[in-house]
């Protein structure tokens, strides 16, 4: 059986679009993901996060939850549209008010708050001044993020810049999945600039607010790998590892952008003003990684997108509707990136999938594909501890099903079951498994 060390962090990870609702109460602002799911044709079953998991008046029993759940650690996020509705100026009290209850909460029931600074929620009014493309998106980011670091600080400790700016950037204005939607690959990468920096500038600021700060970032890491050993598709699974993985943490690192990408997107490279690549590399106490899946690739020249390569679906047993399932490209992930960069710790910071979850006939809900699916990743972490990655803690995705963004609500990723039409939350047979095998490990 896995083995883990008796002070890991066990936990389950949450976004605040994607479970508060409240969208409009105690003065929150609009953001991009409320006018994008508002916007018809833009989300599977044409749903939006207006109620979600209704989190907002329910946080206290979600923490119960946690707690019966013997998790000791949670990570949530703070949703910017709550503390400065329109991005900057004055800040909105109740929205302060509302995470303040929330961390009494947690630290009352023993649990270990983590909290990412930014999960895709950009106050609609920054997104009219030009979002991410617009320097001055990262600058109102670093005014946000001391403020309320500032205000949450003397009891949070540990901070989170941004979720897969992957997702932020790629998905979303060159995919055109994501809010706001978009197809223009320069734009992106000038987006993808202004994150990195966003996140590079944050990082001082909290130190300088919050004593005894523990400051991350959470990418999506996508192990890629050649479906042949054609050279051409060996480079291809190198072209993905940068489009993905390399793009982001290679600057986080300070080595700055990896040359063959730059080379690779030719015109569309970002403007970056002198100075800016230090300022990404400011220093990390550790760095989240985001693991569902892998990439199986081809080399595929008449693909209209970067990074020309085409995913082939493996036959392993694991694939789900929506991912291809590798528990052992976790294992590959952390022990390339322990061995390539130089972070001092390393979290996953969420692992989950989704599954066609239903209530049986007894009420609960017998979703044994994710028992399995959490055993045989939890194994590979106990694998990576083993050779001496010091991976820290585990972020279940997620602890309660969600509004999955653009599939809307047609995807279930909890280890506890909503019923969206009462609210009532059954936790999964996964979620009480997770329970007894957090405690056997504190054992
Ligand atoms: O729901 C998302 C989350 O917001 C970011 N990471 C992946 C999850 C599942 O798709």
């Amino acid at each position: 059986m896995a083995q883990f060390p008796k002070d890991f962090v066990w936990g389950a990870s949450t976004c605040a679009y994607q479970i508060e609702g409240a969208a409009q109460e105690d003065g929150r602002g609009e953001t991009i993901w409320d006018r994008f799911s508002h916007t018809p044709g833009r989300i599977k079953d044409g749903s939006n996060g207006d109620v979600a998991c209704d989190h907002y008046h329910r946080y206290r029993d979600d923490v119960k939850l946690m707690r019966q759940l013997n998790h000791n650690g949670y990570r949530g996020s703070i949703a910017w549209a709550r503390i400065f509705p329109t991005g900057s100026g004055a800040p909105n009290p109740a929205g302060v008010d509302f995470y303040k209850r929330l961390v009494d909460s947690l630290l009352e029931a023993g649990i270990t708050p983590f909290f990412t600074l930014y999960h895709w929620d950009l106050p609609q009014v920054l997104q009219d001044q030009g979002g991410w493309a617009n320097r001055e998106t990262a600058l109102r980011f670093v005014d946000y993020a001391r403020y309320i670091t500032g205000q949450l600080g003397d009891r949070v400790k540990h901070w989170i810049t941004h979720n897969e700016p992957w997702c932020t950037t790629f998905l979303s204005t060159y995919l055109d999945i994501h809010a706001p939607g978009g197809k223009d690959l320069k734009l992106t990468l000038q987006n993808a600039h202004h994150v990195l920096l966003s996140h590079g500038l944050t990082v001082p600021a909290i130190r300088e607010v919050v004593p005894g700060a523990v400051i991350g970032m959470a990418p999506n890491y996508v192990p890629a790998y050649a479906v042949t050993d054609n050279p051409k598709d060996v480079a291809a699974a190198h072209r993905f590892d940068g489009f993905f993985n390399r793009w982001f943490i290679d600057p986080l690192a300070g080595r700055g952008y990896p040359p063959d990408m730059w080379e690779y997107y030719g015109a569309n490279v970002p403007q970056i003003t002198p100075g800016d690549m230090d300022i990404i590399a400011a220093p990390l106490d550790f760095l989240g990684l985001n693991y569902y899946d892998r990439a199986y690739v081809v080399d595929d020249p008449t693909s209209t997108h970067v990074p020309h390569t085409r995913g082939v679906p493996s036959s392993q047993e694991w694939r789900t509707a929506d991912r291809d399932v590798y528990p052992d490209g976790l294992y590959d992930m952390l022990r390339r990136v322990y061995l390539d960069y130089n972070f001092p710790a390393l979290y996953i910071t969420e692992n989950g999938a989704a599954f066609s979850d239903e209530i049986s006939a007894d009420g609960a809900v017998h979703d044994a594909d994710r028992v399995e699916f959490l055993q045989a990743h939890f194994n590979q972490a106990a694998r990576a501890i083993d050779t001496g990655i010091p991976l820290k803690g585990y972020f279940v995705w997620s602890l309660l099903d969600n509004f999955e963004w653009s599939q809307g609500y047609t995807l279930r990723y909890g280890i506890t079951y909503i019923d969206y039409a009462t609210q009532r939350r059954i936790v999964k047979d996964s979620g009480l498994w997770y329970r007894d095998f957090i405690s056997q490990n504190r054992a």
